[in-house]
């Protein structure tokens, strides 16, 4: 079936639907919609499309094992598999929080080259997301292909993170057949023309719109910051980012205090920051902030312990300097709540200043159902800014969305709930990609805890976070 038939069969099947406006993934409107879910309801057809797909490929393109983008393309990679004998892996949705917790479903062995397929691809995002996971379980991704091509930007993306596209056919060119067999009027011709050329570059977006996130997105790059900022420890900290090419921070919540100096020299090649929660590590003695520092110091990064202070001002100065943790003696960062109000910063300030320490402040949270949001995370920003000798940025989320806009780039923000895939745990946990964090959220450290520590194998989990942080930031200040 040559791909002019193609094109006439989805469109008999509805699979192309003119008119709209219809709103895609990236949250614009489209006049086009492309259901190609409907094609398991033809199976010649179906069949059609995963041989036209494979003959589509240079025949230099080598793959080991083909892996579809849930969900739409899972059949159609199943085909090829079957029809030429090659294996195949899944990628989950959502990884389930008991049993083996594996991203990807199949025998991987390591090194085996994957051919990602696709049925449609806008931005490259889902995409990205499969291969994130790929990635990280030891698959090499070197190209990805795709029947139709929307050409919004998707084969960029996917180049600056070092995927080919191959593609059967571009929205115009399927625009055209429809228009000379009379299938569409010349109007929706022209209305699908439109709005290509005002959409041709969308950047991958999980529910951030791309106009907004572009407008208020830092593009100074790290070590342009470090000269901005005037706390030591935030300048030490860019200064990190930019000579170990990381912006990722463990979040290091293991069960003990020697698993976690374990990690910390295992991974501490990878990060710029570990950030700790001294309080759950039953095995804690007064020497552990000596043993991190020193593990610190050999390896380059800083320590954040997590403590999330809360109280009155005079409260909190006790807790950061004394009890059995002496926070404010090991802990370069420490964040804090300011649902008490300014007084707290002025009393962590207090201890922490003269010492070269730094703050972050909470202005917004990961889990579902938050508080830390509108007007709440404006005062956070509010208070950052008579604070900049001591507060060195935020725990945000979204900091792209805020009304005020991560503006100030002297500011760092930090962002936990990071994981390859989109999903939860099940607790309110809600995690977003590496990509849609310091791309499109505007964020500039991604905080990782369980995605490398439950990883099969941490230290590579930890290098593909990192990676994958590292080229999202290039992206961003491109
Ligand atoms: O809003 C927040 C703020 C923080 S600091 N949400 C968070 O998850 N955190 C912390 O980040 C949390 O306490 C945990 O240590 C880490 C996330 O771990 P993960 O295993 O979900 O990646």
């Amino acid at each position: 079936m040559d791909t002019q038939t193609l094109i006439l069969h989805l469109h008999s099947l509805s699979a192309l639907k003119f008119g709209g406006p219809f709103t895609l993934k990236s949250g614009i409107q489209s006049p086009l919609y492309i259901d190609l879910r409907l094609t398991i309801s033809n199976p010649t057809l179906l069949r059609h499309i995963s041989h036209t797909l494979v003959s589509t490929l240079p025949p230099s393109t080598n793959y080991d094992v083909v892996c579809g983008v849930p969900y739409t393309a899972l059949p159609i990679a199943t085909v090829i598999s079957t029809s030429y004998n090659v294996p195949m892996v899944m990628r989950r949705k959502e990884v389930k929080g008991y049993g083996t917790a594996k991203a990807i479903e199949g025998v991987v062995r390591g090194g085996d080259t994957c051919l990602v397929v696709e049925d449609l691809v806008t931005s490259g995002a889902s995409v990205l997301e499969t291969v994130g996971p790929l990635r990280a379980a030891g698959l090499k991704v070197n190209d990805a292909v795709v029947l139709i091509d929307r050409e919004q930007g998707g084969r960029e993306n996917l180049a600056a993170n070092g995927v080919r596209l191959h593609s059967v056919m571009k929205i115009r060119d399927l625009v055209r057949v429809l228009r000379r067999e009379g299938r569409v009027s010349e109007e929706d011709e022209a209305m699908v023309l439109r709005f290509l050329k005002e959409n041709n570059k969308v950047a991958p977006s999980s529910g951030v719109s791309a106009s907004g996130a572009e407008a208020v997105k830092v593009r100074v790059s790290y070590g342009e910051r470090a000269e901005l900022v005037k706390n030591p420890t935030a300048k030490k900290l860019f200064q990190i980012m930019v000579e170990k090419e990381s912006n990722l921070c463990l979040s290091a919540d293991v069960s003990t205090a020697s698993e976690l100096l374990t990690f910390a020299d295992k991974i501490g090649p990878e990060i710029c920051m570990l950030k700790t929660h001294a309080d759950i590590l039953p095995d804690f003695t007064p020497d552990f902030g000596s043993k991190l520092r020193a593990i610190a110091d050999k390896h380059n990064f800083l320590i954040f312990e997590d403590r999330k202070f809360a109280d009155i001002g005079n409260t909190v100065t006790m807790q950061y300097e004394g009890g059995i943790f002496r926070i404010l003696e090991w802990a370069d960062i420490v964040n804090c709540h300011i649902i008490s109000g300014p007084g707290i910063v002025d009393g962590l300030k207090s201890k922490g200043l003269l010492r070269g320490r730094g703050l972050f402040l909470l202005a917004e949270m990961s889990s579902a159902g938050n508080y830390a949001k509108g007007d709440y995370t404006t005062a956070a920003v509010k208070i950052a800014e008579e604070n900049s000798d001591f507060v060195i940025g935020f725990i945000s989320v979204n900091p792209a969305s805020w009304p005020v806009g991560p503006s100030n780039p002297a500011f760092i923000h930090a962002t936990p709930g990071v994981q390859l895939v989109k999903g939860g745990d099940g607790l309110g946990q809600q995690y977003n990609t590496p990509y849609s964090v310091i791309y499109e959220r505007g964020s500039d450290i991604i905080i990782v805890g369980r995605g490398i520590i439950k990883a099969d194998n941490p230290v590579d989990a930890a290098r593909e976070y990192r990676v994958q942080g590292w080229n999202a930031y290039c992206k961003r200040v491109e």
